[in-house]
């Protein structure tokens, strides 16, 4: 009799979730619910129901009886018609009659959004999930799981959801040889070896897990790109994969080299106004399409970091962005033309230059073409203002770029939950239009009526079995998602949904747990680059401190480039007497960046170079103020793994013991970023420590000698590129 459940487990295949806590099952892990939550969702039923018989019909299916199963623990079927009472139907007015009759609010909400409601219809119990596609009745579908999974009531439902932003996408830095740029999660998903015979059946759950956030495009490879994928073989193989991720309501999308009409194509130029290069994109876009119907379109990484570009030419990155966009616009495809732009010979700030570059362009870029912006003016650090470019272009579609992979906020062994830092950008307001012109309301396109909107993530996944390198690094994918649905989402919110579907419901862990992760940003900002300073860390690898260094090749990658400590201050002055960044953003935002009274402290040292004597909020001296956070810093990492530590008996051991073991590495990281930047900064100000603080373990000439040549994510394509064969195929 003992085996009974072991036997149910089995056929509901809840099995392996049982047996192994090691994080593959992200935030769908669908574990039986307590029994007294069980009694709450009686009038659930067993039965999942659709008239229709799409692919995406399909996968929707199997995730409602998935998931209700393994939460409810008892059989459910599917089928086409609603027998008892108790029914989960989905799908769309067109394909069923029964939704069609029930004249729900569907009209506004899209293609992807739905309504999901509790009803009686002839006398049966029945929740509906109905979307105006069968994409948007698969989303509302994991909404419906989500409202079980967190307990919430399930019996008098009337939820209507859409997305505010268009495209969704995570942008995969992976390259064709599996290593990651910026990648600590292990080598790629994608097996391009193996492809396109053999797809990894994870690329299923990647899908289902991306679906089940909102996620609806992913470009497969690197910025950096190679001009290799744009070749036959490699298309067939993106065809796999965009096969695969279909029926989930995800287009495929890939990275373009600028160069690749000359190393793939044999002609002797790129240039984007050359007819025989023009006409060279429109066939490839064309052979593209005829192997994915639904192709996304492609991301551009143009005259940025040494990659080919039309300023090659002579030519605007309008040309080029609109060259391409010519090529896709018969088959509906988009390009994403980013704007991480600077160039060591520009001898302005490198804050400076997209703006410099992107703003003569506004209204010049076709339909088609979305601008996409990095968060910040510099690059994805811990804490930087937001890119002047927000609100500045209202004639050009503009998206918005953010790092999911932690690139500079601790790669995957810190935990440092990103939806504040997110949360932080979308919130803050460019005056475009006056007061409340928010990020967020440019990237949902309704400041200036953009047709064409998006949220771009830079990905954190690999094949790693945790897929993120690290259980708490899963939250900064779902909350990418989450963000993207709705830009106005809370972090807080969205910390608590993940923590329960992730862990558990026990308030005793979630409070805790949406505790630590709601403080870590703030915290990783002062054990690394506290009051406003930026890009402090080591040369290539952007693993730990560097704040010396001033040999990195380039005047404007070095640490002392940004943080200019001398014996009288510290700061990059970015007003009128210095390199006046703050002109780029409207009057009132400028105004307030401009004074150092009004400078938010968390960017005092972005905006200002401030003498060390000046006394902050806290009555310190800066320099005081400055060691005291990275102190600060240091100790709260500390408290968090005290923190987490007592939660042990709430959690699995698998799951506590690897974050344990990881905010051990943070805490040890985070000691040295502290005693690190204090030594180098004493040294520069000659000042001595505040009282009562302790002294740097080593000397600064020890930190100086610290290399990290192995830190992880700095693959990349670098392969002499040789174009392949013509086609000789034989007919
Ligand atoms: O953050 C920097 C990274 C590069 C990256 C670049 C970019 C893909 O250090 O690795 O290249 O930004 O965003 O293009």
């Amino acid at each position: 009799m003992k085996l009974l459940p072991l036997v149910l487990a089995a056929a509901f295949g809840m099995l392996s979730a049982a047996q192994a806590e090691d994080g593959y099952q992200l935030w769908l892990r669908y574990q039986p619910l307590e029994k007294p939550a069980l009694a709450g969702y009686r009038g659930v039923g067993t039965e999942v129901v659709s008239a229709s018989h799409s692919a995406t019909a399909k996968v929707t299916a199997d995730e409602l009886v998935r998931g209700l199963s393994g939460l409810l623990a008892k059989r459910i079927a599917a089928g086409d018609s609603i027998r008892t009472g108790g029914a989960v139907l989905f799908g769309t007015p067109t394909n069923s009659p029964t939704i069609a009759s029930l004249k729900l609010p569907l009209e506004n909400l899209g293609p992807e959004g739905y309504v999901i409601r509790s009803l009686t219809v002839k006398g049966k119990k029945i929740t509906v999930i109905a979307g105006n596609s069968d994409i948007g009745a698969l989303y509302g579908a994991f909404r419906f799981l989500k409202v079980i999974q967190t307990r919430a009531p399930a019996d008098h439902l009337d939820i209507v959801s859409a997305p505010a932003v268009k495209l969704r996408l995570l942008d995969h830095w992976d390259n064709l040889d599996g290593t990651i740029e910026r990648g600590y999660a292990g080598a790629s998903i994608f097996n391009w070896w193996t492809l396109p015979e053999h797809v990894s059946p994870r690329l299923v759950d990647y899908a289902r897990a991306n679906a089940s956030i909102g996620i609806n495009g992913a470009v497969v490879i690197n910025v950096n790109a190679s001009a290799l994928i744009l070749t036959r073989d490699y298309i067939a193989k993106v065809a796999a994969i965009a096969d695969t991720l279909r029926p989930y309501g995800i287009k495929v999308y890939l990275s373009a080299r600028f160069s690749a009409p000359i190393e793939i194509g044999r002609l002797p130029t790129a240039d984007p106004l050359d007819p025989a290069v023009r006409a060279w994109w429109k066939n490839k876009a064309d052979e593209i399409y005829h192997a994915i119907p639904d192709f996304g379109g492609f991301l551009v990484k143009a005259n940025s970091e040494g990659q080919p570009g039309p300023q090659d030419y002579g030519r605007s990155h309008a040309d080029g962005a609109n060259m391409l966009a010519d090529a896709l616009a018969p088959h509906g495809g988009v390009v994403m033309w980013r704007a991480f732009v600077y160039s060591h010979e520009v001898p302005d700030d490198r804050i400076k230059q997209a703006y410099s570059e992107f703003k003569p362009f506004d209204g010049k870029f076709r339909d088609n073409v979305i601008v996409q912006v990095k968060n910040g003016p510099l690059d994805f650090q811990p804490r930087e203002p937001f890119s002047a470019l927000f609100g500045a272009t209202p004639a050009t579609n503009t998206g918005l770029e953010v790092q999911i992979t932690k690139e500079y906020l601790g790669f995957n062994t810190h935990l440092v939950y990103l939806g504040p830092l997110w949360q932080e950008v979308m919130q803050s307001d460019t005056y475009a239009k006056g007061p409340s012109s928010t990020v967020a309301k440019v990237i949902d396109g309704s400041l200036f009526g953009s047709k064409l909107t998006l949220m771009a993530g830079v990905s954190n996944i690999g094949a790693d079995r945790n897929w993120c390198g690290s259980i708490f690094d899963q939250a900064n994918w779902y909350a990418f998602g989450r963000l993207a649905w709705d830009p106005n989402a809370s972090a807080g919110d969205i910390a608590n949904d993940w923590v329960k579907l992730t862990f558990n419901n026990n308030p005793a862990l979630t409070k805790p747990v949406v505790g630590l992760m709601m403080g870590s940003r703030e915290i990783a900002v002062d054990y690394m680059t506290p009051l406003g300073l930026a890009h402090q860390m080591g040369t290539s690898g952007h693993y730990g401190p560097g704040p010396w260094v001033d040999d990195a090749g380039r005047p404007d990658w070095n640490p002392v480039y940004y943080a200019r400590a001398d014996r009288s201050g510290i700061g990059f002055d970015r007003t009128a007497t210095g390199s006046n960044a703050v002109a780029q953003y409207f009057p009132a935002v400028a105004d307030k960046f401009s004074k150092l009274e009004t400078t938010p402290e968390n960017l005092l040292l972005w905006f200002h170079h401030v003498p060390w004597s000046y006394r902050v909020a806290s009555g310190r001296t800066l320099w005081d103020e400055l060691v005291s956070r990275y102190t600060d810093g240091e100790a709260k990492v500390h408290a968090m793994a005290g923190t987490w530590a007592k939660l042990k008996p709430l959690i699995d051991a698998e799951r506590f013991d690897v974050t344990a073991d990881d905010l051990t590495i943070q805490e040890r990281d985070a000691k040295l970023w502290r005693d690190a930047s204090i030594a180098y900064f004493q040294s520069v100000s000659g000042l001595p420590l505040p009282a009562g603080m302790k002294a740097p373990a080593h000397s600064l000439s020890y930190y100086k000698a610290l290399s990290w040549p192995y830190a992880p994510g700095q693959g990349g394509p670098g392969r002499k590129i040789l174009p392949p064969p013509e086609d000789d195929t034989q007919h």
